[in-house]
């Protein structure tokens, strides 16, 4: 097997976006719960994700979404989130929390409703240029309830009209990236339910359009490395949005659920040659990101562990002796190529990444650091009546 030293290189600059809304109070339909420290500000979610950068070096960027995020000054936001060193990443739109989006958005029969989607979509692009941020995320609440509410075909030949405005004004450093998800809040169908359908949609558009998998939205028992791989392999595969799940789009810790699938998810990765730095060619790689709420847990150790987690499945998946698989699998050496999978997935590498961390200056236990850093205290003193919410 590969030793960590070999392939300690290979974790240097690994980048997970965090999502601002992991800092904002969350929980389910049935109850929201308040907690102390909640950010009163976008200012503070940022500051809250500065934090988990600062103890882990793993999360150098925070994600938006509009309207939550909406302030005045973008390009303000963007140099005060400098000043804490992180950067502002992803701009991700919302078209589900409008009346006027009940029946759609970007797919909806009415000219004028779908114009409003498109022209919330212009808004996020204007945003992304203000602050420098590569990436349009595009998640639809779109469907139906009901055999025969809707015309199907006809909402996917709007979507393909509505996605080709937006595009058009996507700038050549950035990218469209569509997401999706098989049910919910729709439950008869959805408009991107599928990775095929999100494939379909953005090669449609051009190079600039790209699929985000988020790992929480397929039903149970999918083999979501399959498709990893398979998006990989058509050049599409733009961006995770990683959680973990037990039965729905759960939005849980990822990797507390099932770490092997994690490892799983990330090999695939890193063998379609999906991980790592800036290709050369200045073409994207695939970008990772958390899309996660915190209900039960505190949300910047909830959003440390997350980060650790995903670094230390990469380690594993990293660790895997690629050559002697590929042998093993040519040579339809069953058991000795699972073996070898196993073998990575099987090291304990916390060790080993503790030690990576206090070399780089930082601490070797990040859960434990931040918890003597004083820090929630303060944020729970100064920040009473933080009412930021989260997605619910
Ligand atoms: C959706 C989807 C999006 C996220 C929203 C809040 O289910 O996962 O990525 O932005 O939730
Ligand atoms: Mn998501």
């Amino acid at each position: 097997m590969t030793d960590f030293a070999s392939i300690a290189p290979l974790l240097e600059g690994q980048a997970i976006e965090l999502p601002s809304w992991a800092f904002g109070n969350s929980g389910t339909r049935f109850k929201v719960f308040g907690s102390p420290g909640t950010p009163r500000t976008v200012e503070e979610k940022i500051a809250d994700a500065a934090q988990v950068h600062k103890h882990t070096g793993l999360a150098p960027s925070v994600a938006l979404h509009i309207p939550w995020d909406l302030v005045d000054d973008f390009a303000a936001l963007s140099e005060y989130a400098q000043g804490l060193g992180v950067k502002l990443g992803t701009v991700n739109s919302n078209t589900f929390q409008d009346d006027d989006y009940k029946f759609g958005g970007l797919t909806h029969a009415d000219a004028k409703i779908r114009q409003k989607a498109i022209d919330h979509h212009f808004e996020c692009i204007d945003v992304m240029n203000a602050t420098g941020s590569q990436d349009l995320k595009i998640w639809l609440a779109d469907g139906s309830n009901y055999p025969g509410q809707a015309d199907l075909r006809g909402r996917q030949d709007r979507l393909h009209d509505s996605l080709s405005k937006i595009y058009d004004r996507i700038g050549d450093e950035q990218r469209l990236v569509l997401e999706y998800k098989f049910f919910e809040p729709a439950f008869y169908h959805t408009d991107v339910p599928d990775w095929g359908t999100s494939y379909a949609q953005v090669s449609a558009l051009g190079d600039k359009a790209v699929v985000c998998l988020d790992t929480g939205h397929h039903a149970p028992g999918t083999n979501i490395e399959f498709i990893a791989m398979q998006l990989l392999r058509l050049g599409k595969l733009g961006s995770f949005d990683f959680n973990s799940r037990f039965y729905a789009d759960d939005d849980l810790i990822v990797g507390a659920a099932d770490p092997f699938q994690l490892f799983r998810i990330i090999f695939e990765v890193i063998r379609n040659g999906g991980y790592g730095p800036a290709n050369p060619d200045g073409t994207s790689p695939v970008a990772f990101m958390l899309d996660e709420c915190h209900n039960v847990e505190g949300k910047i150790p909830g959003q440390m562990r997350s980060v650790l987690n995903v670094q230390e499945m990469t380690a594993r998946a990293l660790l895997v002796d690629r050559e002697a698989l590929t042998a093993a699998q040519d040579a339809g050496e069953v058991l000795a190529a699972h073996q070898i999978l196993m073998d990575a997935f099987y090291t304990d590498v916390r060790a080993d990444l503790a030690a990576w961390r206090e070399e780089r200056g930082l601490p070797a236990d990040p859960m434990k650091a931040y918890a003597a850093s004083g820090y929630q205290e303060q944020i729970e003193a100064a920040r009473v009546g933080g009412t930021q919410m989260s997605w619910t």
